[in-house]
C-alpha cells in the first residue's frame, strides 16, 4: 500500500492530521494511504514559503528561473510514466486521455511560462514637468509572496501546475493543496522540484479535506499572500470570504453549466466529433464540458440521433488498456449526484436517447461507472438544466432563430464556455460576442492556446489567467517615477 505525505521545505512530511484512504475509481480498492496536514502543518508550509522568498530563490534572476522551469518541464518528461500511473490510479482516467491530456500539458505549463516570463516587457512612460527636465516612469514587476493553490480532482496535474508555473515563474512561493481525491502527482512534483534543485521552501503540498480541513487552513492563513483556486462555485465562495481577510488578492476558476449551439448550416461531421469530446471527454468531468445543446430544429433530429449513437459507442474497462474509452467518475460520491440527475431526468419527463444507467464492466464491477447519456424533452427551468452535474450528458434542445437560442444560452448563472457550430462566418462572430462567457469556441473545443486570457463570467469565476493575464495575478506592479 503506498503511503502519501505531506512535502514541507523540500522534504516528505508525515502530517499530524486526518488520515485517510485514497480508493481507484475503476475497482474501488484502497491504493493509498494519506497523511493530512493539521493546522500545525499548514503553519510550517507556509512559513517554510516564507523563508524561502528570503533566501536564494528570491535572488534569482529571471534567466535563472526561467532555466529551473525549463527543467521542470523535462523532469515530468523524464518521469511520464510515473506521473501517467499516478494520475491513472487516482482519476481512473483512461491511459488515451492521460498521456494525450493531463500529464504533456503538466510539463507545458513549465514551458509556457518560461517563454511568457522571458519575453513579457514592462510599461514606462515619458512624461514632461514644468521645468521642462521631464520625467522617466516605469514599472516593476514583484512577486507577491506566498501563494496558496487549491485544486480540484478532475485534470489533477495539469490544473495545478497550470497555477504553479506562473506562480514560480514571477518569483513566488507556493503552498498546494490538491484536492482529497487526487493527492499523488502534487506529491510526485515535489522529488522532481528537489531533483532539479530548486531551493527547499518554495514549493510545498499538504494534504487533507476543504472546510474544517487542510483547505480551510491554507486558506484563511493570514501569511499567505493570494490564494487561487479551482474548483466548484460554492467552494470559490468561501475561498473568497477567506481572502477578504487580509485584502488578499483571488483569482477563482469555477463551475459551469456550458451550452454548445449548432445551427443547422454546420459542418456535421466536425460537429459531432467536437460535440462527442465536449459532453463525454474525460467522463463528462470536465469544467468547459457542453451539457447543456442547442440545435437548429431542421438538424435537430439528425444531432440527436448521432450523438446519441456516439454516446453508446464508448467502451468501458481498465483504464490502463488502450482500448478504453470512458473511465468511472472520480467517486461513488461523485456518480450518486450524478445518478440522482438522471433520475430527476426520468422524472420530469425527459426522453433518454442513449444511456442513463450504471453499465456492467467486466472484473471492474465495483468502479463507479456510469453510462454517457443524451436526453431531450425537458423545459428549460428543470435542474437537469440549470445546474452543473459534471458528469458525461446532455440535454438537447431544439430552436429557431438566433435571438431565441441567444437567449436560452445566457439564462443562467454560469458563464464559463460555450461553442458554436456554423459555416456561416458572420454568424459566427455575431453569435460569439453576443454569450456572457469566458471563452466561446467556434467549430471547435478545448483548443487550447495558453497565451489567451482563461476565465469564467458571472458565478463561473473572477479574474483571468494565461499568459500575460497569468503575470497580472502573480505578480504585484510597482511605478517607479524618476526625475529627470
Ligand atoms: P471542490 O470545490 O469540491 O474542491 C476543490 C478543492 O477545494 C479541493 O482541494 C477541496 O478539498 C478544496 N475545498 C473544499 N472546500 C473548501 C473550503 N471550504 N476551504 C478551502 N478549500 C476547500 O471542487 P471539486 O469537486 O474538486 O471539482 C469539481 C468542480 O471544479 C466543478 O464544479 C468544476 O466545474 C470545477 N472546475 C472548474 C474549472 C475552471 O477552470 N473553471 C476547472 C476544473 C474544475
Ligand atoms: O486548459 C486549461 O488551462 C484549463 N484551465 C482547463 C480547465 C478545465 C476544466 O476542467
Amino acid at each position: 500500500m503506498k503511503t502519501i505525505a505531506n512535502f514541507i521545505d523540500g522534504r516528505s512530511v508525515a502530517g499530524h492530521g486526518e488520515k485517510f484512504e485514497n480508493r481507484y475509481p475503476a475497482t474501488d480498492e484502497v491504493v493509498s494511504v494519506i497523511s493530512g496536514a493539521s493546522r500545525e502543518d499548514v503553519d510550517a508550509a507556509v512559513n517554510a514559503a516564507r523563508a524561502a522568498l528570503q533566501g536564494p530563490w528570491g535572488k534569482m534572476s529571471v534567466a535563472e528561473r526561467v532555466v529551473i522551469l525549463r527543467k521542470l518541464a523535462d523532469g515530468i518528461q523524464a518521469r511520464f510514466d510515473e506521473f501517467l500511473d499516478a494520475e491513472i490510479r487516482d482519476t481512473g482516467k483512461p491511459v488515451s486521455i492521460a498521456s494525450h491530456i493531463d500529464i504533456p500539458r503538466g510539463a507545458a505549463n513549465f514551458n509556457i511560462f518560461a517563454d511568457q516570463i522571458a519575453t513579457t516587457g514592462t510599461e514606462a512612460f515619458e512624461m514632461s514637468t514644468p521645468d521642462g527636465a521631464g520625467a522617466l516612469n516605469y514599472v516593476v514587476r514583484a512577486p507577491r509572496g506566498v501563494i496558496g493553490v487549491i485544486c480540484p480532482w478532475n485534470l489533477p496535474l495539469l490544473l495545478m501546475t497550470w497555477k504553479v508555473a506562473p506562480a514560480l515563474a514571477c518569483g513566488n512561493t507556493v503552498v498546494v493543496k490538491p484536492s482529497e481525491e487526487t493527492p499523488s502527482t502534487a506529491t510526485l512534483l515535489g522529488e522532481v522540484m528537489n531533483a532539479v534543485g530548486i531551493p527547499n521552501g518554495v514549493y510545498n503540498v499538504v494534504h487533507g479535506f476543504g472546510a474544517g480541513s487542510t483547505g480551510e487552513f491554507l486558506s484563511n492563513h493570514p501569511g499567505v499572500d493570494a490564494l487561487t483556486f479551482t474548483g466548484e462555485t460554492t467552494t470559490g465562495e468561501a475561498i473568497m470570504t477567506a481572502a477578504a481577510r487580509g485584502v488578499r488578492p483571488v483569482s477563482l476558476e469555477l463551475g459551469g453549466k456550458n451550452p454548445a449551439i449548432v445551427f443547422d448550416d454546420a459542418d456535421m461531421e466536425q460537429t459531432l466529433e467536437g460535440l462527442g469530446r465536449s459532453c463525454f471527454a474525460n467522463t463528462g468531468q470536465v469544467c468547459l464540458g457542453t451539457e447543456r445543446l442547442y440545435v437548429q430544429r431542421s438538424v435537430f433530429d439528425e444531432v440527436v440521433e448521432r450523438l446519441g449513437q456516439k454516446a453508446k459507442e464508448y467502451r468501458f474497462g481498465d483504464p490502463f488498456s488502450a482500448s478504453t474509452t470512458m473511465g468511472p467518475l472520480i467517486s461513488a460520491k461523485h456518480r450518486s449526484k450524478v445518478l440522482s440527475y438522471y433520475n430527476q431526468a426520468r422524472e420530469d419527463g425527459a426522453t433518454v436517447i442513449a444511456g442513463g444507467d450504471v453499465p456492467a464492466v467486466a472484473d471492474h464491477d465495483n468502479g463507479y461507472w456510469i453510462e454517457p447519456t443524451v436526453w431531450t424533452g425537458l423545459t428549460e427551468d428543470s435542474s437537469v438544466i440549470r445546474e452543473e452535474i459534471f458528469g458525461p450528458c446532455t440535454h438537447v434542445t431544439p430552436f429557431d432563430s438566433e435571438e431565441e437560442v441567444l437567449a436560452m444560452a445566457n439564462d443562467s448563472p454560469y458563464g464559463l464556455a460555450t461553442s458554436v457550430w456554423t459555416t456561416n462566418l458572420s454568424r459566427a462572430h455575431r453569435v460569439s460576442r453576443q454569450i456572457d462567457v469566458g471563452i466561446c469556441w467556434v467549430n471547435s473545443w478545448f483548443l487550447r492556446d495558453l497565451r489567451t486570457p482563461f476565465g469564467g463570467s458571472k458565478r463561473s469565476g473572477i479574474g483571468r489567467e494565461g499568459g500575460i493575464h497569468s503575470l497580472e495575478f502573480y505578480t504585484e506592479q510597482r511605478n517607479v517615477c524618476v526625475k529627470l
